[in-house]
């Protein structure tokens, strides 16, 4: 090649190059996240692959909280999840959406999917929440199938349970892994969701923090959101999850917003707490993070590239 073709050859080269450079430039870069509670790593890829298939970002995490609702050896959320005294599984759950749209379900029984329930309370009505049968009601209008909730595993372990009867449905490291999962969007919303069959064991007719707005979810679009897993009557009565949201309009990151409204909970502690509570939290930036009580508690975590898990500061250890 002579030295003119040579050229003429570098600079289509540099022309395409251009090209390409400026395209990028032109589209915003893609920034998605979602985190989730606990191990879920699987339902974080799954919300992620359905928002990079172009689903809206909080139909997208209801899709990844779906796959753990259906899994029945997930004994905290859905299909399979450990019953009440009675026996009787009943389920709590809630999505908020960047505009503060909110929807609810809460003590719904034989119905699998109560976050889809939940989002179609927030799109078909005009309320927040819908309790038990009217719950149910309403999931059989819109097309949801009955189903025994109670697996075989679940209802061995609850017989084993009546045998010893001790009432303490205290949150341990073994029995819960409640779903809360937030997401960012590329071009900058938030959403979150959060599904559970509560406490094992618990009354019949007991409400937890998992489904109320500003206790076990918060989102606000203009500065962040958070999610809560663990003893629900402490993050009610502390309502984590806006206090948390609260801290980081303040300025704090996610896991010092989340370690300061934990230290709300302790505080009101006249001894050492027994249980565990679990907060993680994002910002509007792109920040994520999250604290624990006590030791164990993990976030997933799942962008365009990569998931993984994060392992969550905490106040105390297990002894
Ligand atoms: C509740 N917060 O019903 C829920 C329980 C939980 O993992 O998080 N379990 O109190």
């Amino acid at each position: 090649m002579n030295r003119r073709g040579f050229i003429g050859k570098l600079s289509t080269v540099t022309a395409v190059a251009a090209a390409v450079n400026l395209e990028d430039y032109t589209k915003p870069t893609p920034k998605s996240f979602f985190i989730a509670t606990w191990n879920n790593q699987e339902a974080v890829k799954t919300a992620q692959n359905y928002y990079s298939e172009s689903l809206p970002l909080l139909d997208s995490i209801v899709k990844g909280i779906n796959t753990v609702e259906d899994n029945p050896l997930d004994q905290s959320v859905g299909y399979g999840g450990r019953p009440d005294r009675e026996g009787k599984v009943t389920l709590d759950a809630c999505v908020m959406d960047h505009e503060g749209n909110a929807g609810s379900v809460v003590f719904l029984q034989n119905i699998k999917y109560a976050i889809s329930l939940a989002h179609d309370v927030l799109k078909y009505t005009p309320h927040v929440i819908l309790a038990g049968e009217g719950a149910r009601q309403f999931a059989l209008s819109r097309g949801y199938s009955e189903t025994q909730m109670l697996t075989d595993l679940s209802k061995k372990q609850y017989e084993t349970w009546l045998k010893e009867k001790e009432y303490k449905p205290i949150i341990n490291i073994e029995n819960h892994d409640t779903i809360g999962m937030l997401g960012l969007s590329d071009d900058g919303r938030l959403s979150g969701g959060c599904s559970t069959s509560g406490l094992s064991y618990k009354m019949h007719g007991r409400v937890g923090d998992s489904p109320i707005i500003g206790a076990g979810l918060y989102v606000d679009n203009e500065v962040g959101a958070c999610v809560a897993t663990g003893l629900g009557e402490k993050v009610l009565t502390s309502l984590s999850a806006f206090l948390v949201v609260e801290f980081i309009r303040q300025g704090l990151s996610p896991s010092a917003a989340c370690k300061k409204a934990l230290e709300r909970i302790i505080q009101k502690e006249v001894a050492k707490p027994d249980f565990q509570v679990g907060l993680i939290a994002i910002d509007k930036k792109g920040g994520h993070g999250g604290y624990s009580i006590f030791n164990g508690f993990q976030y997933a975590h799942a962008d365009q590239k990569n998931t993984s898990l994060y392992e969550c500061d905490y106040f105390y250890k297990y002894e």
